[in-house]
């Protein structure tokens, strides 16, 4: 045990390494579980520069790193011999990183991991615990495993802006199309739990049908209404059923029961395996990229096998856009939403507004967001918040500036998705409006839901056929 400060060297060391990690996290060769792999990297580099001797000694990366004695912080973790080969390719960006001013420790990791939505609970490693203390009292988990349960984390507001931050997902293995790891691509192996109010279930629920997967993988949609026990099953409401593969009342034991002591948020959607019992990922961007390519033999056609929503020759592209139209259009419609101060509200509102004249403009120039003939992963995010736009987000999240029917492109655009066999049976009105203004009580208080229109406006005739036709291939 040996305590010491985190150097200003390796705090811009470790800054410089998380500023590449949203990109690293989508590859592959960090293994399955790439988001502690990598984060372990990161503690590890930030340790490593000071306990190399020690490393020596014992033959193995293992090191305290705090702050005292201001904070008494001691983190202490072990790291496993995959992690080390992947340490060793990295550690050059320590020495090649400039050295910057000293923070102390935990604020310092706060400050760094937080713009990457990278959560510190993150760190866990089923087979090299990692343990983090505070001051104030030890925090860990009944399996040993890391968890910061005090401080900004647990909250989505910031306490001093009134900003809403959407944290990070944790489970993030995946499902390979060559059928290596854990989770090879199976029929009837995998299972969704969705809810059919949220735009991020509702992008698997997309995928899901575009791919023609339904029988494949299957789907519980949980109750609308999100209460203080988080998501429930029921089987009284439309297309609800309790949950199938365990018998459970909430999802919160699907969590639990996967990863015991689990104190993260429960979120959906969920990709579960009911063979080996384990969830594979609860990030909806990830897991549509697995529907979109790892079950092409399962499809129900060989169209739908055919269709690659995320090309090679467009992946720049459809990154690109998700990028801003994420933070910007998906998030931020949250981020006028849950806003609690008025400038940080003003200032997503603004940011939002701007992001749809972008979005715009691109439409007034192609049929799709990233190509004039397909269809990709970036219209079926876009696609998700649009459909959502005028029944509940101008409203109960008030985004009053335009409503999408104000904008001749985005609007036909959304109409000719919306009318899409595939797409039009998951989307349900009634699942949307009850569960947004039934459970946010912060912004609704009475839980009254706003009637609003059906949505039989949008069965009306698009433009987009005839403004932008599709050249057929010969
Ligand atoms: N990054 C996640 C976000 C998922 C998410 O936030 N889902 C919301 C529903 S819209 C949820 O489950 N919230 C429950 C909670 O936060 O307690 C993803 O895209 O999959």
């Amino acid at each position: 045990m040996c305590p010491y400060e985190l150097s200003g060297h390796e705090l811009a060391a470790s800054r410089l390494l998380l500023e590449r990690v949203p990109s690293m996290i989508g590859r592959t060769e960090l293994g399955s579980s790439r988001t502690a792999d990598f984060i372990s990297c990161f503690l590890a580099l930030t340790a490593c520069s000071r306990s190399r001797s020690a490393e020596q000694r014992r033959g193995t990366t293992e090191a305290d790193v705090g702050t005292r004695p201001r904070s008494h912080s001691i983190l202490t973790f072990s790291l496993h011999n995959r992690m080390r080969s992947t340490l060793r390719l990295l550690t050059p960006t320590l020495h090649s990183s400039p050295i910057r001013t000293s923070h102390s420790l935990p604020a310092a990791l706060l400050q760094i991991l937080r713009p990457t939505q990278v959560q510190p609970f993150t760190l866990t490693l089923s087979s090299a615990p990692i343990r983090f203390f505070t001051s104030t009292r030890p925090v860990m988990s009944s399996n040993g495993n890391a968890k910061i349960t005090e401080g900004s984390w647990k909250t989505s507001i910031d306490k001093d802006s009134g900003e809403f931050k959407r944290k990070a997902s944790q489970f993030r293995d995946w499902i390979m199309p060559d059928g290596s790891g854990p989770f090879p691509p199976a029929a009837g192996r995998y299972h969704l739990y969705v809810c059919l109010a949220c735009p991020w279930a509702h992008r698997t629920l997309i995928v899901r049908a575009l791919k023609g997967l339904e029988k494949v993988i299957s789907v519980t949609v949980v109750d609308w209404h999100l209460g203080e026990r988080g998501w429930t099953f029921t089987d009284s409401k439309p297309k609800c059923e309790m949950d199938p593969v365990h018998g459970f009342e909430t999802l919160r034991e699907v969590y639990e029961n996967c990863k015991p002591g689990y104190d993260g948020n429960v979120t959906v959607p969920v990709l579960y395996d009911k063979e080996t019992k384990k969830i594979v990922n609860n990030e909806s961007s990830e897991i549509i990229q697995m529907l979109n390519n790892a079950f092409n033999k399962f499809s129900a056609t060989p169209e739908q096998a055919a269709l690659d929503l995320y090309p090679d020759d467009l992946k720049k592209d459809v990154d690109e856009i998700n990028s801003w139209v994420y933070e910007q259009i998906n998030n931020g419609v949250y981020r006028c939403g849950f806003a609690r101060s008025q400038s940080a509200y003003e200032s997503a509102f603004d940011t939002l507004f701007a992001a749809l004249d972008r979005v715009e403009s691109i439409l007034s120039k192609q049929r799709y967001l990233v190509s004039n003939e397909r269809i990709t992963l970036a219209d079926v995010r876009l696609f998700t918040t649009l459909i959502r736009f005028d029944t509940v987000y101008e409203c109960h999240f008030k985004c009053n500036k335009k409503r999408i029917s104000q904008y001749p492109n985005l609007h036909n655009y959304m109409l000719e998705l919306y009318q899409n066999p595939a797409i039009k049976p998951t989307i349900d009105q009634q699942h949307i409006c009850q569960h947004y203004y039934g459970s946010h009580k912060t912004i609704n208080p009475t839980g009254i839901v706003a009637k609003g229109p059906s949505l039989d406006i949008f069965d009306v005739p698009h433009d987009r056929d005839k403004k932008f036709p599709i050249k057929q291939k010969a």
